[in-house]
């Protein structure tokens, strides 16, 4: 395993640079800096309706697919809707955001192959849509160009940021950001290229039809609990990383920023809630500082294909590198190793 003994040079994506906000801000006039975070500047917000009827249809349609999970699936209806979110899940974690936004390990095409097909799992966009706004929340983070600005609060970071037109800054400032690495990616352009077809088969048709074939489920009950609730739940566990892991938690590597460590959302969102951690140090493919597999399902999913050889290069961040941050900017509440390994 690559330790990584100085901050590694990474010119895509940039990591979290305190310089960025800097340069942002003093292009800001005084007026921007009094104005109440939860408006963006006089820009009046474009409200894109199409979203906004299907994401109220999803999260009634979930509520409406937990009844039925509980009270008519079968049970191994219920039990593929946990695997699909799985697979979905690290898809999400170990592909699109360890491997493809931040380069945090290298992974071979069969690996690649696996998580392109995951990723597609999710539908949260292709892999190359998911990172370049990824790369772009990084770069600008808490600035209009940040796609989910969580200066914009709660529900503006979780949901809202879907539901409307992007802020110019994001497209303007989105465009700096070095997307070549997955342009020679054969994995990710051929997803892009074809993802209008496999996203529907990989997260709405396969997951829906399976049940109904294979077991005898009535077709109905698994749309709702196989697509419509494994889907919604799905997307909530991934955008409380923008929005409650970016408001409630600790900050013991960098009380200057807004992300946090949320240990509820580690364990929902498969080891992402280290947020505090994983924007100081981005590259770092456990996404937190140390690996316990309990609240980091995605670090255990890479170790497993690193044993297989087929995940390599895996960068950490050596625990007195990350002490060292501690102190100099963290909140006062890091504990160190010893103190985390009695609790
Ligand atoms: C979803 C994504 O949910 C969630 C991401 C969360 C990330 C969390 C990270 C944390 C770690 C991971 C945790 C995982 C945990 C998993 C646990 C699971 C249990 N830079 O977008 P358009 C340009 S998606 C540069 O249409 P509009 C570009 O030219 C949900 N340029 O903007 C682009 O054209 P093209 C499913 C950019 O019109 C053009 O602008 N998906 C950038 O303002 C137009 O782009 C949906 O629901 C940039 N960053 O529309 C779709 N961005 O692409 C929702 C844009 O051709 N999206 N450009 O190059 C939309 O409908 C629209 O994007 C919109 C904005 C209405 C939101
Ligand atoms: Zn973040
Ligand atoms: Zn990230």
């Amino acid at each position: 395993m690559e330790q990584i003994k100085m901050a590694p040079k990474i010119t895509s994506p940039a990591p979290y640079r305190p310089d960025d906000q800097m340069v942002l801000a003093s292009t800001k006039s005084t007026t921007d800096e009094n104005r109440p975070p939860s408006k963006c500047g006089d820009r009046k917000m474009v409200i894109v309706w199409r979203n906004v009827l299907v994401f109220t249809y999803l999260h009634i349609g979930a509520l409406y697919g937990m009844y039925l999970a509980v009270t008519a699936a079968r049970f191994y209806t219920v039990l593929w809707a946990l695997l699909v979110t799985c697979a979905g899940a690290v898809g999400i974690t170990a592909g699109a955001h360890r491997l493809w936004a931040h380069k945090a390990y290298k992974a071979k095409w069969q690996m690649r192959v696996i998580l392109a097909i995951f990723q597609t799992v999710a539908f949260q966009n292709h892999i190359y849509e998911w990172v370049r706004d990824h790369r772009v929340h990084h770069k600008f983070s808490e600035t209009d160009a940040d796609p989910h600005n969580a200066n914009r609060g709660f529900f503006f970071s979780h949901v809202g940021w879907l539901l409307v037109k992007k802020h110019p800054d994001v497209i303007r400032k989105g465009k700096t950001v070095d997307m070549s690495d997955l342009e020679k990616d054969f994995v990710v352009m051929w997803q892009k290229r074809t993802y209008l077809i496999t996203m529907p088969i990989l997260c709405l048709i396969l997951p829906t039809w399976i049940p109904c074939y294979f077991w005898g489920e009535d077709g109905w009950i698994s749309w709702y609990v196989c697509y419509v609730m494994r889907y919604t739940l799905s997307l909530n566990g991934t955008w409380l990383v923008n929005s409650a892991a970016h408001i409630w938690g600790t900050k013991p590597f960098d009380k200057n920023i807004s992300p946090t460590e949320n240990i509820p959302v580690a364990i929902a969102a498969f080891g992402e809630g280290w947020h505090n951690y994983h924007h100081v140090f981005p590259w770092d493919y456990k996404a937190a500082e140390l690996g316990n597999y309990r609240t980091n399902l995605t670090t255990a999913f890479i170790d497993f294909f690193a044993w297989l050889g087929w995940a390599y290069d895996l960068k950490t961040v050596p625990v007195e590198m990350a002490r060292k941050r501690a102190a100099r900017t963290g909140d006062g509440s890091y504990q160190p190793q010893e103190d985390k390994d009695s609790t």
